[in-house]
Order: C-alpha cells, then sequence, then structure tokens
C-alpha cells in the first residue's frame, strides 16, 4: 500500500470534473487500498479519488468509532434527497485547518457499486449524508469553501497561498 498526496485548495486540479469508472479491477482495487490509508492516516472521515489527483468517481469514507468500517463508493448517483436541510460543520482534508457551516440535505438514497463491482442502495442520514454530500461535491470539482461568502473564501485562500509558499501543506501545480 502507498500513502497518495492530498491536493490541497486553492489548487485548480480540485475543480476538475471526475469521469465514471470504467471498471472495478485490480487497479481500483489498488487505488481503494491506498486512499483509505491515506484517508486514516490524515484523520479523515471521507476522501474523493479528485483529492488525491485521480479524476475518476470513487470515494472511500469511515464514520466508524473504531476506524475499522471502511465505505467504498464507485460511480455513486444520488436517487432521492430530503427537502429539509440543515448547517453542518464541515471540515476538508484539502482545506486543512478551516472549519465552517454548510446548508446539506439531512437524508439522501444512493446508488453505488462496492469494492467488489456489486451495485449498493446506502439510505443515509447524519455525518453519514453530509459526508457523502461533501465527497460528491469533490467528484464534481465543488470544494465545501464555494458555499461561503467571496470575502470568507478570499481569505481562506490566501491564508493556504501562505502555508504553501512556507511548505507546511502541499505545494500548488
Ligand atoms: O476532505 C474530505 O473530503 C474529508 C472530510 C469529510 C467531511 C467531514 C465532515 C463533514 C464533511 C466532510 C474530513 O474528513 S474533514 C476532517 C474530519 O475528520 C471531520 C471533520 C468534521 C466532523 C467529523 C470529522
Ligand atoms: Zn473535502
Amino acid at each position: 500500500m502507498a500513502l497518495l498526496t492530498i491536493i490541497c485548495y486553492p489548487d485548480i486540479r480540485l475543480h476538475t470534473v471526475a469521469k465514471p469508472v470504467a471498471a472495478v479491477d485490480e487497479r481500483i482495487d489498488t487505488l481503494v487500498a491506498d486512499m483509505l490509508e491515506t484517508m486514516y492516516e490524515a484523520n479523515g472521515v471521507g476522501l474523493a479519488a479528485t483529492q488525491v489527483d485521480v479524476h475518476e468517481r470513487l470515494i472511500v469514507m469511515d464514520i466508524s468509532e473504531g476506524r475499522d468500517d471502511p465505505l467504498v463508493l464507485i460511480n455513486p448517483k444520488m436517487l432521492w434527497n430530503s427537502s429539509e436541510t440543515h448547517l453542518n460543520e464541515e471540515g476538508c482534508l484539502s482545506v486543512p485547518g478551516i472549519y465552517d457551516s454548510v446548508q446539506r440535505h439531512d437524508a439522501i438514497k444512493i446508488e453505488a457499486l462496492d469494492r467488489s463491482g456489486n451495485s449498493r442502495l446506502i439510505e443515509a442520514e447524519g455525518l453519514l449524508s453530509v459526508c457523502i454530500q461533501h465527497e460528491m461535491d469533490h467528484l464534481l470539482g465543488k470544494v465545501f469553501v464555494e458555499y461561503l461568502s467571496p470575502l470568507k473564501r478570499n481569505r481562506i485562500k490566501t491564508k493556504l497561498q501562505k502555508a504553501q509558499r512556507e511548505g507546511r501543506v502541499a505545494k500548488l501545480v
């Protein structure tokens, strides 16, 4: 297994729209293993392939307390979302040290392939629902700071550009 580099906002690669995974094969299995290792090492609860500069529709997650219940979503498709929404505090491994509130659907239903290529229907609420919506945004090239005001977003951009110049987070291309 290998640790992958997580690219940091405002790197333009985070705005790439991911393509569907064509086949759930050995290459994808290795990528899943590497992404899980990278997510656990960074203490995240989710990671989208976009964040490691792979532009295919693949997400890994683990919201369990024991960090021993990984969830793999390949080619996820939103089937339904609740009309009720709430503000939730979010963070992002690509926006280190920044936390802010984003409005998300309370509950969702999605369809996705698992690591074995089997189709699964997932009904989610709470942190799982928030995390899936956050990660599916990454696959569309959207970072959570884009829901914030231009003033907040520019402050975050300036702060992270300074951190990148000083070598405290991954460099821009
Ligand atoms: O970078 C990412 O996409 C992962 C991100 C997932 C996420 C967590 C919480 C809300 C929305 C999206 C993180 O793992 S952020 C770091 C984290 O561990 C965390 C933050 C807030 C609540 C719970 C966990
Ligand atoms: Zn994120």
